[in-house]
């Protein structure tokens, strides 16, 4: 069969929408590869004062790879490696000399010089990616990937066979003369064939990732809210082996248009009460289970933790539970993933992964400053943000829910 010009002027174009659409998914993917690193929180006191004010030092044992931001106390701060492979940097090296140089691509507001400080903590990659995913750091992350990965094998491979054979047909069959078109009714036996493979593949897959479900969304972790106080469960946790044996912490997250608020209990152990703390981030130890009750106050929300591969969405008159064990320290994102309304792309806060040391230091120090600011007659304003808010979740009854035993 000769190929005319026409075939194979069409056939380059083709081969130019192709590359084309590649080009985009790479531009994607790197739209979406800003690993965003931080610090933890609180740096320690070492601070060099003489160093170059583009460079810095990190903690031992730290890699970096690429571009991201790092927080320095409240300051947010875009970086980008210089040189270097990403490869461990020895604790206290000057990165000028090391091949990881850094430089500062844009500072925060207070414009921080962060040559003043040695990250001599933790230095945390919160957000590295794989190809598709910011890095998981969920017990469960790995299991949820996986089953990305198959269905992305089974229809990337459906797709390609589909799409090479109308290419095929595209360039093959192109009109030119003395052509006729022929007629054809479809091929029963064959359409029934697809049909059936299809079903096959999609109860397979649904039998294939029952379990993880049942893991993810069905089995709760045992709440001991309000039956034991915080010294007790953390005594209970220190005492347990095995992490899904440690009492999980527990925290309230109300989604409303367009903030989320969390609430954690005080030292009782105990929701509504005067000690609790609330908050506008999220804040909860590391190798813990996390059990959250996630309602909404207003439209539907979907409360998603990228890189614990947790999305829930938020439902007017339930308290949804859910839950996930971070599996290591840092700052990451929260995100609402469900269209909100218009202020929808701004609903986003952070969700701080502490040691289970400075969780409990936390814990103790805030719901002390709580319990103190809640029996103060003289309230500062800003109470009535994240403090008095949580009157709407003690007076608001769950209309529908099956979480009802883990509210209080
Ligand atoms: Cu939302």
């Amino acid at each position: 069969m000769a190929i005319s010009q026409e075939q194979k002027k069409h056939g380059a174009i083709l081969v130019v929408s192709l590359a084309a659409i590649l080009v985009l998914c790479w531009l994607m993917r790197v739209m979406f590869e800003l690993p965003t690193t931080s610090l933890e929180d609180t740096l320690p006191g070492e601070q060099v004062t003489a160093a170059a004010p583009q460079y810095f030092k990190v903690a031992d044992g730290a890699a970096f790879n690429g571009m991201g931001k790092m927080l320095i106390g409240d300051e947010e701060i875009e970086i980008a490696r210089v040189t270097g492979d990403g490869a461990p940097i020895a604790k206290g090296a000057q990165l000028l000399e090391n091949p990881n140089t850094f430089k500062v691509v844009r500072r925060g507001v207070n414009d921080t010089t962060i040559a003043a400080h040695t990250a001599g903590a933790q230095v945390s990659y919160s957000q590295g990616t794989t190809f598709f995913f910011p890095e998981n750091n969920a017990s469960f992350g790995d299991d949820v990937d996986e089953l990305f990965y198959l269905i992305l094998w089974i229809t990337g491979i459906a797709f390609i066979l589909t799409e090479g054979f109308f290419l095929f047909c595209v360039i093959s069959f192109w009109d030119g003369p003395g052509k006729t078109a022929a007629y054809i009714h479809g091929h029963h036996k064959f359409e029934v064939g697809a049909t059936l493979g299809v079903c096959t593949i999609l109860v397979l897959l649904g039998l294939w990732q029952s379990e993880m479900w049942t893991q993810m969304k069905q089995v709760m972790p045992v709440s001991m809210a309000g039956k034991a106080d915080f010294k007790t469960q953390e005594r209970l946790a220190d005492a347990a082996d095995d992490p899904a044996a440690k009492p999980p912490v527990h925290i309230q997250i109300v989604a409303t248009r367009f903030k989320w608020y969390f609430r954690h209990p005080g030292l009782d152990g105990k929701f509504a009460t005067v000690d609790d703390i609330p908050s506008g981030e999220m804040f909860v130890p590391e190798g813990r289970d996390v059990l959250f009750h996630l309602r909404t106050q207003d439209v539907l929300h979907s409360f998603f933790l990228p890189n614990y591969r947790v999305k829930q969405d938020a439902v007017p008159g339930m308290a949804i539970p859910g839950w996930f064990r971070p599996l290591r320290t840092g700052i990451f994102q929260i995100m609402c993933a469900e269209l909100c309304g218009e202020g929808h792309t701004t609903m986003g806060t952070r969700l701080h992964v502490k040691s289970v040391e400075d969780y409990r230091a936390w814990v103790a120090e805030k719901s002390e400053e709580w319990q103190e600011l809640n029996e103060d007659e003289d309230r500062p304003e800003w109470y009535g943000i994240e403090g008095k808010f949580w009157w709407w979740w003690d007076s608001n009854e769950v209309r529908v829910g099956y979480a009802e035993d883990y509210l209080k």
